[in-house]
């Protein structure tokens, strides 16, 4: 099993599409193990948009990441990480495919919906971040992991 970062950006929240969003991550045999919802504090946003510092976008980035409350949440399964990139869709939601989530609900390169981790070490850092705290997650097995995925090939 592998664990994923996955942010429902202010967008998200305000227009009502959290639920929906996570039902797509859900129904496709992902599991949560860590939610929270809450209004994140600019250090940790610039800390996690660090990488991108030096772009022209990065004081609007971080301007929209807290303008309004976002939830974190962390996301298992086998191949996670790159499993939800791809239901999350090209960065610009305007040429996102359909069927990914921000091809299917957003118009926007900025108010894209969604960030997910996008390599092993990024998810690393970015669920130290965002969990810091081990009691902020449960550690659990869906009943339907046997079904969701081959015991044989895919779960020994
Ligand atoms: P992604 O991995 O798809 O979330 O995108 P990036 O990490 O490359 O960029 C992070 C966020 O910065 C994007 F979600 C949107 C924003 N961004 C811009 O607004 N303009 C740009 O040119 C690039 C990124």
């Amino acid at each position: 099993m592998e664990r994923t970062l996955v942010l429902l950006k202010p967008d998200a929240v305000q227009r009502g599409l959290v639920g929906r969003i996570i039902a797509r991550f859900e129904a496709k045999g992902l599991h949560l193990s860590g939610l929270e919802l809450r209004s994140f504090p600019t250090e940790l946003i610039e800390r996690h948009y660090e990488v991108h510092r030096e772009r022209p976008f990065y004081g609007n980035l971080v301007a929209f990441m807290t303008a309004g409350p976002a939830v974190a949440m962390v996301l298992e399964g086998v191949d996670a990480i790159a499993v939800v990139r791809r239901l999350v869709g090209a960065t610009n939601a305007r040429e996102a495919a359909p069927g990914t989530i921000r091809g299917d609900f957003g118009m926007s390169f900025s108010n894209n919906l969604v960030h997910a981790s996008d390599s092993p070490e990024s998810a690393a850092s970015e669920l130290a971040l965002f969990f810091p705290d081990p009691e902020q997650r449960a550690e659990w097995s869906p009943v339907s992991e046997p079904w969701v995925y081959n015991v044989a090939e895919e779960l020994s």
